[in-house]
Formats: C-alpha cells, structure tokens, sequence
C-alpha cells in the first residue's frame, strides 16, 4: 500500500528513473541478494516502506516473523544504502514505537521513555532499531538517512484478510459482505473504547516526497492528521458510508490493543505540510476502491 502510494505520488511529480521489486522479485530479508541489488542498480535516493506489517491480531500471532523480517529488511538496506553511498534514505517507522502509556499526544521526545504496548512489540522494538540504525549511520558515517514514523494508514492496496488486516480495511470488508448477504449483524474487535488516528497512504506519499526534499536531520518526524477517534466512531462511519444498516457485536475476547496513540504532529506541521484529505472522505474512497478491485482484494 505505501510502496505503491510513494511510487504514484513520484510519477506524479515527472519521475520517471523508478527503481521498485515485488519481494517475490528480491527477498529483503537476504543480506547477499539485496547486496547485490544495491551494486547492481546504485540507486540515490531510497524510500524504505517495505515491512512486514499488519493489525493487532497478526502483530500479536507472527511475533517471531514480525521482529525477525522487519530487522533484517532494515539492517540490509540500510547497510547497503551506506556501503554503495545513497545520497538520501528515508525510513518510515510506525506509531507503536511509543510506550503504550505516553501522554497523548505523541511527541517524538517520548520515544523510549517508558514500556511498549504488548500486542506489538516485537514490530515495534523493529522499528525502533530501523531509527537508530539511521541516526548511528548518520553520526558516524556522516549518511544523509532521516525516519518518519506514520499513524495508523488506510488507502489502495490495504491487506483485506481479515485475520491480518488493520482494523480500517478489516470494517470495509465486513460491512460491505454483511450489507450484500443481507446478515443483521457484524463482529467487531474489543470494546470500541480505543482511540486511533487514521491517514490516507496518499497523504503519507505526499509527506515523505515532502520529507525527503526538504528535511535532513537527525530526529525523526512524526507523520499524521493530529485528529483520532474511537473504534466505535470509526465503525459507525465505515457503517454509513457502506450503508449497512444491522448491528454492531462487540467482541471483547479480542485484544483493544494501546487505549490511544494520536501524534503529535507539530514539528511536521511547523515544517510547512499537512495533510488534504479527511476520514470520512478517505473512507468513501477506499471504499470506492475496495469496490473496484474486489476480486483482487479478497481472492
Ligand atoms: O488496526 P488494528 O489491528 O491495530 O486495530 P492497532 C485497532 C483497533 O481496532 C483495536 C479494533 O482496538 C482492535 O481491537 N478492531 C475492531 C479491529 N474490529 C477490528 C477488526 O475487525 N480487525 C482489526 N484488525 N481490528 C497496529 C499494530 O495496532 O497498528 C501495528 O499492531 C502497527 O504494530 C499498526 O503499529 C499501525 O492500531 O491496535
């Protein structure tokens, strides 16, 4: 979904020397074949967006996956960005890098200042390496590499399984197969309390594009709309927008996962970016999208 957001976005702007690979093409996790990529292609500027990534429940199953895949995929290209001399890197990270009780809302000074939400913390202990990497590559190799950490991201493309999805892409589903089967309710997650802040991968592209022209510090920057909601919110909108009209069924064996993780999101927004496009429209869209490519989604 990001891969794809960021390479729309650079075609956008009349980049046309696009360097890309499906992970069926080049397996990141291979320290010798991603080597040998960076030698071979000797790219300058690298968007790292690609992660093992998923929701609460695949986060909380896959732990040894998503701690193991997602150090090796940064640890290799990162090295290789340094050894082959990328003149600029651009790592995204991800909200749950916090502590699952920081003050809301999340500035990036509270990174490491207190203990990790327990649903993801391998991915998050991942991500947290993907940064230092990046600063200790800068600090002694003088390496131009700069970390975004994203919110939570919805937009084409989304993971639609709905063992592994984020919760967005998982509610589109389930109403729009509610709605079309004519079933009077739908299962959700948790307790519908938690409070979460969702941005367009389309915005996200937009940012690190951003980002990437005119930021080259060492402290990472947070990306998102600086707005959140609940579940139970986000679910009655995803409801209206598909025009379900049953019941919602709360399923509280399911983990609620952080209570809340809205960024703050000043340092970005003082840089001069914001994000264009609001939930309730975001949703519309991807709901558009899901509709059109359906088949591809949920084969
Ligand atoms: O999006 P989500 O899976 O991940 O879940 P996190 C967000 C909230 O939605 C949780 C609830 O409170 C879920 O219990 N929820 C309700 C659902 N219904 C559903 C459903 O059908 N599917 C899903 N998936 N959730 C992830 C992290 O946390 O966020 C990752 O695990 C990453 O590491 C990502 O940071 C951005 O927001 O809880």
């Amino acid at each position: 979904m990001v891969g794809s957001a960021i390479t729309r976005k650079l075609q956008s702007e009349g980049y046309t020397n696009l360097i890309t690979r499906t992970s069926s093409e080049l397996d990141l996790r291979n320290q010798a074949a991603v080597a040998d990529f960076f030698a071979e292609e000797q790219p300058e500027y690298v968007f790292l967006a690609a992660a093992k990534v998923g929701g609460i429940m695949a986060n909380n199953t896959y732990r040894a996956e998503f701690l193991y895949d997602n150090l090796m995929i940064e640890s290799n290209i990162i090295h290789q960005a340094y050894v082959t001399g990328v003149k600029k890197l651009l790592f995204l990270g991800s909200s749950c890098i916090y502590p699952k009780l920081a003050p809301q809302p999340l500035k990036e000074e509270y990174l490491l200042s207190g203990f990790l939400e327990a649903t993801n913390e391998p991915y998050a202990i991942a991500k947290i390496t993907g940064i230092k990497l990046c600063e200790s590559y800068r600090s002694q190799y003088g390496c131009n590499f700069i970390s975004a950490m994203p919110t939570n991201l919805y937009g084409p493309n989304d993971n639609y399984d709905l063992q592994g999805s984020h919760v967005l892409p998982a509610l589109i589903r389930k109403f729009h197969e509610a709605k079309i089967n004519d079933q009077p309710s739908v299962e959700v997650w948790g307790t519908g309390s938690p409070r979460r802040e969702f941005l367009h991968a389309d915005d996200l592209a937009d940012a690190c594009f951003y980002l990437m022209q005119h930021y080259s510090d060492e402290s990472f920057v947070n990306i998102g709309t600086g707005e959140d909601v609940t579940i139970r919110e986000l679910a009655e909108l995803v409801k209206e927008t598909i025009g379900f009209e049953g019941e919602l069924r709360w399923n509280t064996e399911k983990p609620d996962g952080t209570p809340r993780k809205l960024m703050d999101v000043s340092r970005l927004h003082s840089m001069g970016w914001k994000h264009t496009t609001e939930l309730k429209e975001g949703i519309e869209q991807t709901y558009q999208d899901f509709l059109a490519n359906e088949v591809l989604y949920v084969e």
